[in-house]
């Protein structure tokens, strides 16, 4: 039997895993941290993609997206998600804005999952320059064809994207999602929850999920552990599900996404294993697991590898 060893790129560092299936193909887009970091903190100028049929061999496509492509953008190529709609693809990319301390999300553009990818010339979120909650985007399209981007760190908020994906219903604007403790349970980030940033929005047999990475509650720092949340309706009121993974990846941050492929249910995060625990050169793994029957998810325990399908 084919397997595939933990983490899935070893020839450079990468995070923030987004994983995308078109056809019979996955496609894992991801953050890229550089091997010279530039005043010890994430040093992250592109987007990454790579691809796999069997989840064992997989084909690099190099940088398919970077901050040279975002004539507005000056620094931080942060967590991105991508999806397809009508024959194209758009990929949601948090980054900061030039003359900005905050940030801010591009959307570029592709006829291919691989790019190249355009971008619109402006944000489609920025909240204001000294605004920092603007990162992390979750995009999501509901069976009525209504779709979804959420995003935030600490808060979660989201907008209702019109069809063409690249604007969103102004009158409703920017909706804050209530930070309850009913929603994302007792924690130790700024809002007194668990949620701390890195959503992944999805559907699966009516229930609405929103996996996060997040803080439990303690007086001293602590890494990310990954939880999540439920909800019967796309916008909430959310429930608190569980922890998703332990803080155990010798890394401050993790981040989650989720993808059903082949029969297969998929949890891609990150941990800083290959660079000897350094916490702004991380590495994507992934982990396969099984949902119970009423669709609560036990805690996933990070793996050395998977097999192939
Ligand atoms: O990789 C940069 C930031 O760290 C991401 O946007 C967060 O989710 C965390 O992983």
């Amino acid at each position: 039997m084919s397997i595939k060893k933990n983490p899935i790129v070893t020839n450079i560092y990468t995070a923030d895993p987004a994983p995308m299936v078109d056809g019979d193909t996955l496609y894992l887009y991801t953050t890229h941290d550089e091997d010279e970091l530039i005043d010890h903190f994430y040093t992250m100028r592109d987007w990454r993609c790579f691809s796999t049929k069997d989840m064992v061999n997989w084909t690099d496509h190099g940088s398919i997206f970077s901050l040279d492509d975002i004539s507005w953008a000056e620094d931080r190529a942060w967590a991105p998600q991508t999806i397809k709609r009508n024959g194209k693809y758009y990929m949601y990319c948090p980054v900061q804005k030039n003359g900005h301390s905050g940030m801010a999300i591009a959307v570029g553009v592709s006829d291919s999952p691989t790019g190249p990818f355009k971008d619109l010339g402006y944000p489609l979120i920025d909240e204001g320059e000294d605004d920092w909650n603007d990162i992390d985007p979750t995009v999501f399209i509901d069976d009525d064809g209504q779709a979804y981007l959420y995003f935030g760190n600490p808060e979660l908020r989201y907008v209702l994207l019109n069809e063409d994906m690249i604007s969103y219903n102004k009158e409703v604007g920017v909706v804050k999602v209530p930070m309850t403790t009913e929603a994302f349970a007792k924690g130790s980030h700024f809002t007194g929850t668990s949620y701390g940033e890195g959503p992944w929005f999805y559907k699966r047999n009516g229930i609405y999920y929103m996996v996060y990475a997040g803080f439990r509650e303690s007086t001293e720092k602590v890494n990310e552990h990954l939880a999540y949340s439920t909800s019967d309706s796309p916008t909430g009121p959310w429930k608190y599900g569980g922890v998703l993974m332990t803080e155990e990846g010798g890394t401050f941050t993790n981040h989650p996404g989720i993808a059903e492929f082949k029969g297969h249910s998929y949890l891609f995060y990150h941990t800083a294993e290959l660079s000897g625990g350094e916490e702004f050169q991380r590495s994507v793994c992934v982990a396969e697991f099984k949902y119970n029957e009423d669709g609560s998810i036990d805690t996933i325990a990070k793996c050395d590898h998977i097999e192939g399908i």
